[in-house]
């Protein structure tokens, strides 16, 4: 039986990726803020796949709150084969200098600290079994700057640097460590940078076909499930009508 931990699973691609390992006969650890959601999610995923299920609400960007839940796990779910660190988010779209410092600090805490306190929960855990697979997601964010993108894209290009020093560090373990860098999504994620904008956000996703967050997960379960000695170090992944970060434009609407 493998164990995947997920967080950020109330919505969007970590949802989607949370059914898909289930529905595979994963059991899953998943994590959210929002309660009631995660909770409604959990029995979702019991009831449709017949995979088990452990809720977890706490969130990321609290250091202690984090290390209590996640050292909570009971035992028997602390064998955890893959960590998907894929909470995270984006608050505005302004120019930097217009830019809302408190929209900053949500990104950087959420981005990049959330991700570093889960991982520094799970690391041993899989040190000790000298065995495990993280994967981060980041975003084509993390590989080009935008206009407007400044500080989420300077998250995800800092996600993309711990990736990268991951799998050096947690080499000599046989731990693998892979990025997952979608582009234009049809998630809440837009909802989220707007700020509830809904007209906004539904137009950053009109005119051309998005990723969906079934098609995260596919990436992500196969990235998971490569032979013991292979690793994929990063995969970037865009709508077929996204080039790159810049190309289309749409998310500036
Ligand atoms: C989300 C994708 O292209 O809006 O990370 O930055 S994008």
């Amino acid at each position: 039986m493998s164990i995947i931990l997920i967080t950020g699973v109330s919505s969007g691609i970590g949802k989607a990726t949370a059914i898909k390992f289930a529905q595979q006969g994963w059991d899953v650890i998943i994590t959210a803020r929002r309660k009631d959601r995660l909770h409604q999610i959990a029995s979702e995923i019991k009831s449709v796949t017949g995979s088990s299920a452990l809720p977890l609400d706490f969130d990321v960007q609290n250091r202690n709150e984090t290390e209590q839940r996640l050292n909570s796990i009971p035992e028997n779910w602390k064998s955890i084969d893959v960590l998907l660190n894929n909470a995270g988010l984006a608050r505005g779209i302004s120019a930097i200098q217009d830019g809302d410092i408190e929209d900053w600090e949500t990104m950087i805490d959420t981005n990049i600290k959330g991700l570093l306190y889960v991982s520094k929960v799970i690391m041993p855990w899989m040190i000790e079994r000298k065995k495990g697979h993280i994967i981060n997601l980041s975003s084509v964010a993390g590989k080009e700057v935008y206009p407007g993108g400044n500080v989420y894209c300077a998250t995800k290009h800092a996600v993309d640097a711990i990736n990268k020093a991951m799998r050096m560090d947690l080499l000599e373990y046989g731990i693998k460590v892979t990025s997952v860098n979608p582009g234009m999504t049809d998630t809440e994620f837009s909802l989220v940078r707007f700020k509830g904008d809904s007209g906004r956000a539904h137009r950053a996703y009109s005119g051309y076909e998005p990723l969906h967050a079934d098609d995260v997960a596919e990436v992500i379960y196969f990235a998971a499930t490569r032979p013991s000695h292979v690793c994929l170090n990063e995969i970037i992944l865009t709508p077929t009508a996204q080039a790159n970060a810049i190309l289309p434009i749409k998310r500036t609407l």
